[in-house]
């Protein structure tokens, strides 16, 4: 199939070069900067990379920077290190050492600080309660934990002894642990009695001891403490996090390891049920994440550095804690949602510890949107300085909204292009050097190199819309699907050959700029032209009366596909008159073509957890069949009724 060209309809034009403030004290100062760090990586790749690994602290030089092609590749080979000393132990000899690594909120309004010397102290007393428990060097450690210090207290101690850690995310169910448990054939779970969302307790033990039912791999269970809401302790397999810390030593050298040694597994879900485990092994991710924290986010000493993702995320693994700490950043970390006990929650934290640098998701941005300016307004949010986007496509109206209400006109944005599978930012500004376009991740980070292609891996021209691909690997890429490298290489390297495929629709423009469509799956095929939902989604929120907007393709006798759009509304109901008024906006906005066929009106979407639609699901729905896909990773059941209701 040839026809994979999507026609690309966002018309987008306006530029935002960066503040000449702002530049002079960047990491990286101009555009010119920029190209030359990228193309040096382009033309030189290994000699690149292999000076770039001089930012990491090395226990054994590497012999060869780059060994193997794509899909099968080993960096740094021979090299010996450590992820966690990379993070902490490094920091102590410096000035750093008693500078604060996390400063921490709990949603109840706890706080606590812990230094790099303290984070230090945690790490290796944590460590030794894993080898007490006899963990050992490539074991899996399952973490299941709400957002505490304790969580990356519990990954760098799985780091310093080579233990492999599979974080699942806290709202997961307890099916989805006892799945991702005997995928991962963890020894050791390590969990809380409960944890804090909106004012309600998760109980997190409870669905601990529910998944060990069904999973018979683990042996040890470690509990902290933090709601205080009773549980079962079972003995001989639960102890208390406390008790264990209690004994243990505060001193543990750091494991000398391979940089292949597998650093951690992470589940992300598949377009079939079972839950893909991407492996990420330790010298090219950590140096991923450290060089892409250095380049996106222009850290700085001074900066107070929040990411509001849970570390049950590539995106907290990545950019909560390796990222920033192999940085020696401040990290900001807040437990609950955004709206508990009031809508401006965010913006009192970012108030009251001067946040400076703040990265979130679209869908996050959108309830802001939805919750009014009065909240952000009551707040001085002046100390910021940068802002970021990742997750999903930021349409431009929300890029609008974060730039002036939030940024005050004045912080530059980092719209930021990856993956789980990715590691690291692929596509993304930085902050100093690029111009910035409303709705477009922009240039490939030095080391990146994508590419546009239709399915038979020709380079498509500038503004053709095709298939998103790597063409050369890079450090921190996943190495295999635990337990399944035949899967591994028929997701990622079969579909083009020679390349990486991310699964993505995107076209480039003529300066360059990556505009990301969305999910390829996702594509509409309206009389034969393929249509990114996206840029139809884009297009109803720009209407001020829609919050929320989710486009589907559904079976239609003339087109092939019509377009079917779920729509939920800043305030009332919605009638037949708004439904006219939103085709004929959409039509205004983007042409005839894209014109919606059908319009429903419901007060929620189908999301993940992590805040992505659920397209597939959306597409049952409007294709009308009673039976939908799988629905495990839905965060609410209610809207499924919902949506069924809101037939045309
Ligand atoms: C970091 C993360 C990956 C998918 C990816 C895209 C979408 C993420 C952006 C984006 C447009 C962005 N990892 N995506 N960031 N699309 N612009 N800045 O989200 O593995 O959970 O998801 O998310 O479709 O393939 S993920």
């Amino acid at each position: 199939m040839s026809g994979v060209n999507i026609t690309s309809v966002l018309q987008e034009t306006r530029k935002f070069p960066p503040a000449k403030e702002f530049s002079a004290t960047a990491h990286v100062k101009s555009e010119a900067e920029y190209d030359e760090l990228w193309w040096k990586a382009k033309d030189d790749p290994t000699g690149f990379w292999g000076s770039m690994s001089q930012n990491l602290d090395w226990f054994e030089p590497f012999d060869t920077v780059l060994e193997g092609e794509m899909p099968n590749t080993k960096w740094f080979v021979g090299g010996r290190l450590n992820a966690s000393y990379n993070c902490v132990d490094r920091h102590l000899k410096t000035w750093r050492k008693n500078k604060a690594a996390i400063i921490w909120e709990g949603e109840p309004g706890d706080t606590r600080v812990l230094t790099y010397q303290d984070l230090h102290r945690e790490t290796c007393k944590f460590a030794n309660v894993l080898k007490s428990l006899g963990v050992q060097s490539g074991d899996r450690v399952t973490i299941y934990m709400p957002l505490v210090p304790e969580i990356i207290v519990a990954m760098l101690a799985c780091a310093r002894i080579g233990a492999v850690h599979s974080i699942i995310f806290g709202g997961f169910s307890a099916d989805a642990v006892a799945e991702r448990n005997n995928d991962a054939q963890a020894k050791v779970v390590i969990t809380a009695d409960g944890g804090w969302r909106r004012g309600k307790e998760v109980e997190l033990k409870h669905a601990v001891d529910e998944s060990l039912e069904k999973s018979h791999t683990v042996q040890q269970v470690v509990v902290l403490r933090r709601t205080g809401t009773p549980i079962t302790m079972v003995p001989g397999r639960d102890h208390w996090w406390h008790d264990l810390m209690a004994e243990a030593s505060p001193e543990c050298e750091p494991a000398s390891l391979d940089s292949e040694h597998p650093l951690f597994i992470l589940y992300t879900s598949g377009s079939t049920g079972k839950p893909k485990g991407v492996l990420h092994t330790t010298a090219g991710y950590t140096l991923g994440t450290m060089m892409t924290s250095k380049w996106v986010f222009d850290l700085n000493d001074t900066d107070t550095y929040w990411c509001t993702a849970d570390v049950g995320w590539i995106t907290g693994h990545s950019y909560v804690c390796y990222g920033p700490l192999a940085n020696g950043a401040t990290v900001m970390m807040y437990e609950g949602a955004p709206n508990w006990p009031h809508d401006g929650r965010f913006w009192e934290i970012i108030e009251k510890y001067k946040v400076t640098i703040f990265y979130t998701a679209p869908t996050a941005i959108r309830s802001f949107i939805r919750w009014g300016d009065e909240w952000p307004n009551k707040h001085d949010l002046t100390s910021l300085r940068l802002l970021g986007s990742v997750g999903e496509p930021i349409n431009p109206e929300a890029w609008m909204w974060y730039h002036k209400v939030i940024g005050g006109e004045r912080c530059p944005i980092v719209d930021t292009w990856w993956q789980t599978e990715t590691g690291s930012i692929m596509i993304s500004p930085l902050p100093g050097a690029t111009t910035t376009k409303p709705g477009s991740c922009t240039r490939p980070l030095p080391g990146v190199v994508p590419d546009i292609v239709t399915k038979e891996g020709e380079s498509l021209p500038d503004n053709a819309g095709g298939l998103l691909v790597m063409r050369q690997p890079w450090p921190s890429m996943l190495r295999t699907l635990y337990n399944d490298h035949e899967r591994f290489l028929k997701t990622y390297f079969s579909e083009i050959p020679g390349c990486y495929f991310a699964g993505d629709g995107a076209r480039r423009d003529e300066d360059g700029c990556y505009w990301v469509m969305g999910r390829v799956d996702d594509v509409l095929n309206v009389s034969g032209h393929r249509l990114s939902t996206m840029e139809v989604e884009s297009a109803l929120v720009s209407h001020p009366l829609v919050a929320e907007a989710a486009v589907v393709g559904f079976p239609h006798e003339i087109k092939g596909e019509g377009i079917c759009c779920f729509v939920s509304l800043t305030t009332g109901e919605g009638d037949d008159a708004l439904k006219q008024q939103l085709k004929d906006h959409v039509r205004k906005q983007i042409g005839a073509l894209a014109s919606p066929d059908m319009i429903r009106f419901s007060n929620a979407l189908p999301k993940t957890r992590s805040g992505k639609i659920m397209r597939r699901l959306l597409r049952d729905i409007a294709a009308g069949r009673e039976r939908v896909q799988d629905t495990t990773t839905l965060e609410d059941y209610g809207v499924l009724a919902k949506l069924r209701a809101s037939e045309e």
